[in-house]
């Protein structure tokens, strides 16, 4: 068998995390249209009769211009110099320029294969451009193989699925086959929670948001089991509250429908979640709440 640890490297909104639940054939990353969707390092595992794959989803690399930013790319290049394979993936409906450059530099130092995954492939423009586009990228980095997919469709998945298990090493399964993610529920509770938030705000407040659970709560009434979240959607400044609030309050109050359903149907309980919007400026660089932030991310050592 074959078993081992892949990270997925790529720019912001390449569809990274779509490809690791594609991977793992169950919802453990979110996703959006926004750029930044995923912050911390999320652990997906795939078990089959081939052996193990843990995955770790990535933040998109991009340059840091806050504590919280230059975190995220602390843990990134941490990642890469741990794992097995990297799973270079682009979208190859957008012409590459200097932020697939700067992708490509981090692999200066790096020993492991790459194997390069041009993305959206459904998408026409993708078609058109991809010989010249993988070129751009072959150019500069000894890649082991090319597999073209698209992660939305479920093209080529299940080549690309083959030939990253042939490239792990010989090993057993080390984690619970029945495993498909590391996170707290908590962790992945929160992140529910802002990827329906991403679904209705754009522009730049999506950077400036954070989701925080204050507190939760589990009771066994006689319809089962019912969880209360208490939550806030943290902004940078006070003047941004009400675009979060909405007119009469409906944008929060349907981001809290969207994600409460999504919850339950996830978690497979009742849920009441009770969603504040607070101002907290500075927030990117706040130590303590950033610590707080990440303190229920289910970070998973490749070496344990
Ligand atoms: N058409 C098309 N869209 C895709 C495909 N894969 C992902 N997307 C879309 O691209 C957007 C970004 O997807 P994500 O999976 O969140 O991208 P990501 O690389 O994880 O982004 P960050 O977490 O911000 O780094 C979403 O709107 C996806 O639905 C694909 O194969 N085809
Ligand atoms: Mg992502």
């Amino acid at each position: 068998m074959h078993s081992g640890t892949v990270a997925l490297l790529g720019r912001p909104n390449a569809g990274k995390s779509t490809l690791v639940n594609a991977l793992v054939g169950e919802k453990v990353a979110i996703v959006s249209a926004q750029p930044q969707t995923t912050r911390h390092r999320i652990t997906g595992v795939l078990t089959e009769g081939r052996g193990q794959m843990v995955l770790f989803d990535l933040p998109g690399v991009h340059r840091p211009l806050h504590r919280l930013n230059a975190q995220m790319m602390h843990i990134l290049r941490e990642t890469l110099t741990e794992v097995d394979v990297i799973v270079q993936l682009f979208d190859a409906s957008q012409a590459p320029g200097a932020g697939e450059r700067f992708v490509i530099e981090l692999l200066a130092d790096i020993g492991q294969p790459v194997v390069l995954v041009p993305n959206k492939v459904d998408l026409a423009h993708a078609e058109r451009h991809i010989g010249q586009r993988i070129a751009f990228y072959t150019e500069q980095h000894a890649y082991v193989s090319v597999q073209p997919i698209s992660a939305l469709k479920g093209l080529g998945v299940a080549e690309l699925k083959a030939r990253l298990f042939d490239l792990l090493p010989e090993a057993e399964p080390w984690l619970d086959p029945e495993l498909t993610t590391t996170q707290s529920e908590s962790f992945f509770i929160t992140e529910l929670i802002r990827e329906a938030m991403l679904g209705r705000v754009s522009d730049e407040l999506p950077f400036q948001t954070a989701v925080h659970l204050r507190h939760r709560e589990e009771e066994e009434t006689g319809r089962g089991a019912l969880l209360r979240l208490w939550v806030d959607l943290v902004v940078e400044r006070d003047s941004q509250k009400g675009i979060l609030v909405g007119a009469g309050g409906q944008t929060v109050k349907a981001i809290g429908t969207e994600a409460r359903q999504q919850i339950e149907r996830l978690l497979g309980a009742r849920v009441y979640l009770d969603l504040q919007v607070k101002a907290h400026p500075g927030w990117r660089d706040d130590r303590r709440l950033l610590a707080e932030l990440s303190s229920s991310e289910g970070v998973l050592d490749p070496e344990e």
